[in-house]
């Protein structure tokens, strides 16, 4: 079954984007419930692997606390062994990848070699001292550690040198890049998004370069 479904081209890969905060895990587990597409997050496996002790945790753990990134190898060598099976189903959603333009290029690489490539990039923008408040405030309820006001600013200014330029790489390779506000509750953003993917119930269709909603 599975090996059957692995010859089956994805439907679609997917990008969710956007600073720190700015709703990317908690949209994305509404499109892929909506969607039926497969959420990768980076984030989620990089604090499993922290919980679990691993090597892997161990190094990334200090990293995240700091709000910094963590190396893009290490990245690019998670994204690579999760792919394949994420792109078993109806399509993917990255989630917190790619952060730099070597991931990017790695991303890119490895779908070239699948024959695919990103299809579609969803772009959170919401205000800085928004995003902030929201960080803060998970901090005073999840008590993350990287949410300490140190780490916050420093992954701003991570997001800011090394991420926003990733929008740029895929606009120049003609990907739909849809900037999508942010502000308001869960479900008014998820409302936004869900007219952006548009009717079809799935993402991939249609769309417009860079188009604001
Ligand atoms: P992520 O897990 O990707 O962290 P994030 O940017 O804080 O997540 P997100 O924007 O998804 O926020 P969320 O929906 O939770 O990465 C964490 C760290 O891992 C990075 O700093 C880095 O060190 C490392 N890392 C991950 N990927 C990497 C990569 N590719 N390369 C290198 N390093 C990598 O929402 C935030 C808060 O806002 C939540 O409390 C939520 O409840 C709230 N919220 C959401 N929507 C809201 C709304 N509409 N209104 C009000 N609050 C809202």
């Amino acid at each position: 079954m599975v090996a059957q479904a692995a010859q089956d081209p994805p439907r679609v890969i997917g990008i969710i984007f956007g600073p720190p905060g700015s709703g990317k895990g908690t949209q994305a587990a509404r499109i892929e419930k909506d969607f039926r597409l497969k959420h990768l997050s980076t984030g989620d496996i990089l604090r499993a692997e922290v919980a679990k002790g691993t090597p892997v945790g161990t190094e990334a753990g200090r990293i995240m606390a700091a709000g910094d990134l963590v190396p893009d190898e290490l990245i690019v060598d998670i994204v690579r062994s999760r792919l394949p099976e994420a792109e078993t189903g109806a399509g993917v959603l990255l989630d917190g990848f790619p952060r730099t333009l070597r991931q990017a290029q790695a991303l890119d690489a490895m779908l070239a070699g699948e024959g695919h490539r990103v299809d579609r990039v969803l772009a959170l923008d919401v205000p800085e001292k928004d995003l902030v408040e929201r960080l803060l405030h998970r901090a005073a309820v999840e008590g993350r550690p990287d949410d300490t006001r140190e780490a916050i600013t420093e992954r701003m200014h991570e997001y800011h040198k090394l991420t926003e330029v990733v929008l740029d790489h895929y606009r120049r390779q003609g990907v739909p890049v849809e900037i999508v506000s942010g502000m308001g509750s869960p479900d008014e953003v998820f409302e936004r998004i869900r007219r952006v993917i548009g009717i079809s119930s799935r993402m991939g269709k249609g769309g417009t370069k860079g188009k604001r909603s």
